[in-house]
C-alpha cells in the first residue's frame, strides 16, 4: 500500500470529552505549541448549550495530554469582546513571535462571526488585544516572524460570488491590518474546490514557509474537510511557491468519518520538532483531537514538484 503522508498515531484518537473534568460534548480544532519544553494545547470544545469554549491541555511528548480542570478561555463578559463572544469562542491558533504567543480565534456573536486576538507570555494571564476583522471571517493564523517590520497573517473571508479563498494581510500593531490581497483560491472539480481556509501556523523552513490548509468538498452525503499543504516564498509571503495537488490526509479513521459533523479532518496546529518532522493535530468529526507525523522535507516537496496553481 502507498505509504501516507502523514502517519497517523496508534493510539488515536488521543484527546477526548472523557479526558475533560467540566461538561463538554466535544474537545476538537485546537492550537498547539512547544512552551518551556511542554506542548501546550488549547481545543475547542462545545458546550452542551452548543456554544464553544477553549480548554487547555499540557504533555511532555506531544502525544499523551492532560487537561487542566478550568477552561482557558471563555466568552468575555464585558467590554468589546462581550458582545462580539456572545455565542461563543471557536478554533483557537497559537503564533509564537518575539517571547510571547498570539492566540488568534473565532468570536461568534448575534452580529455574525469576527476574528479576535489575544496574547499571553505564560498561558496563565490572556490580554485580550482587538477584535481584527469585521464579520463573516475565520481562520486568522499570523506568521511566526515580522516581514519588514510588519506582522502578517492570512485569514478567510466568507463570499457568495466566488469559492471561500485565503487571503492575506498586514499589520504594524496587531490593531489595524491592510494591504489585503488574495493569494490562494479552492480548485475546480478538485477536493478542495467549495472552498479552503487557513489551518496550521506556517512553519518555517529553508525553502518557504510551510502552511497546512483545510479544503473542502461538496458531496451528496455533505461536505468532506481534508488537509492540503502550501508553501509560501520565504521573504514575501503573498508569493505562493506551489500548492501541493493532492490532500495529505482526508478522513478515515471512525471517529474522522462520524461525530458532530461527519466526514471531518480540521487543523490548527502543527509542531515542527528537530529532527525534520512535524506532529500534526487535527480535530476528527469536530468531536475528538488526534496527531500524526509527517516528514517536513516531503511535505516541501508535495509542494514544489506535484503542484497544482494557487490562483486558477
Ligand atoms: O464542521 C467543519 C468545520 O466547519 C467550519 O469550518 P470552515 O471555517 O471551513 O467553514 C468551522 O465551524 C470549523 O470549526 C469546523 O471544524
Amino acid at each position: 500500500m502507498h505509504k501516507p503522508v502523514v502517519e497517523r498515531y496508534k493510539h488515536n484518537p488521543i484527546l477526548t470529552r472523557d479526558d475533560v473534568s467540566y461538561p463538554v460534548a466535544t474537545v476538537h480544532n485546537a492550537g498547539v505549541v512547544k512552551y518551556e519544553g511542554r506542548y501546550i494545547m488549547l481545543f475547542r470544545s462545545h458546550r452542551r448549550n452548543g456554544r464553544s469554549i477553549i480548554g487547555l491541555a499540557q504533555s511532555d511528548d506531544g502525544f499523551s495530554f492532560h487537561v487542566h480542570p478550568k477552561p482557558f478561555l471563555v466568552p468575555a463578559t464585558e467590554g468589546v469582546f462581550a458582545e462580539y463572544e456572545e455565542f461563543g469562542v471557536e478554533d483557537l491558533r497559537i503564533c509564537p513571535i518575539e517571547g510571547e504567543y498570539l492566540l488568534t480565534y473565532s468570536a461568534y456573536s448575534r452580529h455574525g462571526v469576527r476574528v479576535a486576538l489575544a496574547r499571553t507570555r505564560d498561558f496563565k494571564q490572556v490580554e485580550r488585544v482587538s477584535l481584527i476583522t469585521q464579520a463573516d471571517y475565520r481562520n486568522v493564523v499570523i506568521f511566526p516572524q515580522r516581514f519588514n517590520g510588519l506582522y502578517a497573517r492570512l485569514d478567510r473571508p466568507h463570499s457568495d460570488i466566488s469559492p471561500w479563498s485565503i487571503w492575506i494581510s498586514y499589520s504594524p500593531d496587531l490593531v489595524y491590518w491592510g494591504d489585503a490581497k488574495v493569494v490562494m483560491k479552492p480548485v475546480q472539480y478538485h477536493w478542495d474546490e467549495m472552498k479552503i481556509g487557513p489551518g496550521a501556523t506556517p512553519i518555517k523552513t529553508v525553502r518557504g514557509w510551510l502552511h497546512i490548509y483545510h479544503g473542502v468538498f461538496p458531496t451528496m452525503d455533505g461536505s468532506v474537510y481534508r488537509l492540503g499543504a502550501a508553501l509560501h516564498d520565504l521573504d514575501d509571503p503573498s508569493r505562493i511557491l506551489g500548492v501541493a495537488d493532492e490532500w495529505i490526509l482526508q478522513p478515515e479513521d471512525p471517529w474522522e468519518i462520524t461525530g458532530y459533523v461527519h466526514n471531518v479532518v480540521f487543523t490548527c496546529g502543527a509542531v515542527p520538532e528537530d529532527d525534520g518532522t512535524l506532529k500534526l493535530y487535527w480535530g476528527g468529526a469536530d468531536t475528538v483531537m488526534c496527531v500524526g507525523t509527517a516528514k517536513v522535507d516531503e511535505l516541501v516537496d508535495l509542494c514544489l514538484n506535484c503542484s497544482r496553481k494557487a490562483l486558477p
